[in-house]
């Protein structure tokens, strides 16, 4: 009703604006110029404003960049990080070379050949020569950008085998992520949705061997300097690993396993402790004290300070929660990585932790698992002694 009711206004606000032109083309004098032909005096002004326009877009964008420059990312801080953000860089310098140029030229032109009465128009037909050279430099300069990003893009994603990467998997379900590092044999255990079930989150498959040293965390711990490959498994729905600091990201897509790997250059300390972060950080802590009493002065609990640490998030609109699906990433020297390692539980001893199941009980467990769905139902209503 309400949307109906402001096209109502807004129609008749349109309507009384046509109106009002109206009146006012009636009442004008009789020596007014009313020609639809433009003279000379439009079209000065008409240059002018060309020439004022363009000039107030080359300083908004100037101040766009300064402006915005605060929100720029850390230096990469994985191997291909670099790499990847000279793409970038020299992508946006040659856009920004063309741009300014093209936009300068294009005004100024309209500007400089504005209408003259005096001046009469070239009729100009073709020059080949031209046209060669316009066509052949955005060539010669595409080319090299699209090869630079294709060896960029293969260098990224080819993983060395021989470079020994670890092996991690990243589970996501909406709307948390779960990690599973493939322990001592660095090969994870077959997994599928269908073996979700208790303690089992991830649905590993306890039959298969390699999933016994398999080791289950909900934080994400790296060795700095080692390459790590992360196979992607989808829950639910569409998600997207996005580690903004690392300069990777890849579709979580449920069904199939995706990959990517990159080798971690600087733990959580270092970054920490950098130039960069410790500015940062403290302007953050600033603005959360100055909140902070405005809090306590309305009763309420202060915030906690801000310490950086990197984060795994989801980039793709999962659902509701998708804001906070995130994970905390430590990097951290090897000794520190295989000291958190080893006070992991495998996933064999998650298990063993289990009740038993006894022979029967087993024997029912796995009938239970082949069973199609309406069959299973049944037999979990029947277990909590409902009457069918
Ligand atoms: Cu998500």
């Amino acid at each position: 009703m309400t949307v109906f009711l402001v096209i109502v206004v807004l129609a008749l606000l349109a309507v009384t604006g046509w109106q009002m032109s109206k009146i006012f083309q009636l009442s004008r004098s009789p020596d007014t110029d009313t020609s639809e032909i433009a003279t000379d005096k439009d079209n000065n002004s008409q240059g002018l404003f060309m020439m004022v326009f363009v000039i107030l877009f080359f300083i908004l964008m100037a101040y766009c960049f300064w402006y915005y420059s605060r929100f720029y990312l850390p230096g990469g801080a994985s191997e291909h990080g670099s790499q990847y953000d000279n793409l970038m860089f020299i992508s946006i310098a040659v856009i920004m070379i063309v741009q300014v140029l093209t936009q300068a030229l294009l005004f100024y032109f309209s500007y400089y050949y504005r209408g003259n009465k005096r001046k009469r128009a070239l009729f100009y037909a073709d020059n080949d020569k031209l046209e060669f050279i316009w066509t052949i430099i955005p060539v010669i300069v595409l080319s090299g950008l699209i090869l630079y990003g294709l060896f960029t893009w293969s260098s990224i994603m080819n993983i060395n085998e021989e470079d020994d990467p670890l092996i991690v998997e990243l589970y996501a379900k909406q709307f948390s992520w779960t990690a599973r590092y493939a322990g001592e044999d660095n090969t994870l255990g077959k997994a599928n949705v269908r073996f979700i079930e208790g303690v089992n989150t991830v649905g590993v498959d306890v039959n298969d061997n390699y999933a016994e040293d398999d080791i289950v965390a909900t934080e994400l711990h790296l060795p700095v300097g080692r390459p790590v490959v992360f196979k992607l498994r989808s829950q639910d729905v569409l998600h997207s690993a996005y580690f903004p600091h690392f300069r990777a990201q890849m579709n979580v897509v449920p069904g199939m396993i995706t990959q990517f790997g990159f080798t971690p250059t600087i733990t959580t300390e270092d970054m920490r402790s950098s130039e960069y972060m410790v500015d940062k950080v403290r302007t953050i802590n600033e603005i959360r004290k100055e909140n902070s009493q405005q809090l306590m002065a309305n009763g309420e609990a202060p915030l906690d300070s801000y310490e950086f640490d990197y984060y795994l998030l989801c980039n793709k609109i999962c659902g509701v929660a998708h804001y906070n699906m995130q994970m905390k990433i430590v990097v951290e020297s090897p000794e520190d990585y295989n000291a958190w390692l080893a006070e992991q539980q495998t996933f064999g001893a998650t298990m063993a932790e289990q009740e038993p199941p006894s022979g029967q009980e087993a024997e029912i467990k796995q009938e239970k698992r082949d069973a199609p769905e309406e069959v299973r139902e049944t037999m979990e209503a029947m277990e909590q002694g409902e009457e069918i």
